[in-house]
């Protein structure tokens, strides 16, 4: 039987109209420094674009998820806000500025929130799951699952393939910030892998918890994907993320550590007990993939915590590229850092399958927490799952010119928290998704077009 071939597609979030720094963010340190800082969403924009096209050129596939609808109206009048939309804005302005700044929020980018997907190799039925995540942990994310939802049904139409489950129930028990916290190893991306999930707190069990920040994902939320996904449970391990590292500002586990088939790139303080959780993957990995985990840890000495959040170093992207090695998609700050430096000399230099570096500039998203994996969402698939799937958000070098030059016709370069009550913004943004629908060629998705 011929061999089915797989490949990971990163999906990336192009970033909003209205991407501002609002502060939002309890516990994402970049989040909490940088709002009321004025934003320059058009920057933003084209340093995401850059990004992608950069993967595009290593040959890697390149999706596109686009930006939710805002000024979100139908949550500002859910939360009782009512008259015309420039009435609303202006209301919501003057009462209660940061849910109007919720409601405007760009945060749908950091796609790597967006769901958890498991690939059809790694499924019962041998369909590719998708749930969109609930986000429940923060007002301004919540609002994030029905559009997603949306989005990603049309993108994966196809029920031959691809099977969706809606986001889990909202509320404490459940939170679910989608693959932020979660690594998927494997021989190869199409051979069946092992899972790590990781999670802030139980709702359940009584474990340990940070003293200052939120502990956004749960450990039930992840078992409910497991569930639903059909996953073998043997394949997969759950680990809790250490309290004192979400103090220090990693709120998702992908800024502390990241993997890529058979490679883990990790900080000893990741877990409650690294060690033990790194000697259970390669004995799973061992067990059921028949290869070895090659693990490279990080120790405080190398890089503090505090230095690992500044740097996001963990939040590069590993990808696999077409001489098949690895390559490290790493944020500019980690090459303005001496010691993020060190550490990413010797991984080189060491006998990791990690063999190059590629720097990224995405200031304008890390100043909101936000690095080079958590604007994308992997994706594996195969050949006929890829074909399968909507084609118009695959990027390619038409597409990526022609979202040039509509980023550039319709995003203003500076924006100001006080803006976003401006219904002009609300026009400019309205008109810019409008517009982008029909470039993508994926039909009505906003509330605002049905
Ligand atoms: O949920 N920042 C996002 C950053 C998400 C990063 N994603 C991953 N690590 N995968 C968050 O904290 C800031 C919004 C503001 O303050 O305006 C924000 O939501």
């Amino acid at each position: 039987m011929a061999r089915i071939n797989y490949r990971e597609c990163n999906f990336d979030g192009i970033v909003g109209p209205t991407h501002n720094y609002a502060g939002l963010a309890y516990g994402n340190t970049a989040s909490m420094k940088h709002g009321l800082h004025p934003s320059n969403p058009r920057e933003a924009a084209l340093q995401s674009l850059a990004k992608m096209r950069m993967l595009m050129q290593l040959g890697i596939p390149q999706a596109i998820l686009p930006p939710h609808e805002r000024p979100y109206i139908p949550v500002l009048r859910r939360i009782g806000f009512s008259g015309s939309n420039t009435n609303i804005l202006t209301q919501a302005h003057r009462s209660a500025p940061q849910l109007l700044a919720a409601s405007c929020s760009a945060a749908s980018m950091w796609t790597a929130n967006a769901a958890n997907v498991t690939p059809s190799c790694d499924s019962e039925d041998q369909h590719v799951h998708l749930s969109a995540a609930n986000l429940c942990s923060q007002a301004h994310r919540s609002i994030e699952a029905k559009t997603t939802e949306r989005i990603l049904r049309n993108i994966f139409a196809d029920d031959r393939f691809f099977t969706h489950h809606t986001p889990l129930p909202s509320g404490l028990t459940f939170a679910d910030e989608g693959a932020a916290n979660h690594t998927r190893f494997s021989a190869q991306y199409g051979a069946k892998g092992i899972h790590l999930f990781a999670y802030g707190r139980s709702a359940l069990a009584r474990n340990q918890l940070p003293h200052q920040f939120p502990a956004r994902q749960t450990l039930e939320a992840s078992q409910a994907i497991v569930r639903l996904h059909q996953m073998d449970p043997t394949r997969v391990l759950f680990a809790q993320q250490l309290p004192e590292a979400i103090d220090a500002g990693v709120f998702h586990n992908d800024v502390i550590s990241v993997g890529n088939e058979n490679f883990f790139f990790y900080h000893e303080h990741a877990f409650v007990n690294t060690a033990q959780v790194v000697k259970d993957l390669k004995e799973m990995m061992q067990r059921h993939c028949h290869r070895d985990l090659v693990c490279y840890k990080v120790t405080k000495e190398a890089l503090p915590l505090e230095e690992a959040v500044k740097t996001y170093l963990f939040n590069s992207q590993i990808v696999t590229t077409a001489t098949d090695t690895m390559a490290l998609i790493a944020p500019q700050e980690a090459q303005e850092s001496e010691a993020a430096q060190r550490v990413i000399t010797n991984l080189l230099a060491s006998n990791t399958p990690v063999k190059t570096v590629h720097y990224v500039n995405l200031r304008q998203s890390m100043h909101n927490g936000g690095g080079p994996a958590c604007v994308r969402l992997r994706i594996v698939l195969s050949d006929a799952e890829l074909q399968a799937m909507h084609q118009g958000v695959l990027l390619t070098d038409p597409l990526y010119e022609q979202l040039v030059q509509w980023v550039t016709k319709h995003y203003r370069d500076r924006l100001h928290p006080d803006d976003l009550a401006d219904s002009h913004l609300l026009d400019e943004s309205r008109s810019a998704l409008d517009e982008l629908t029909v470039i993508l060629g994926l039909g009505p998705v906003y509330d605002f077009q049905l």
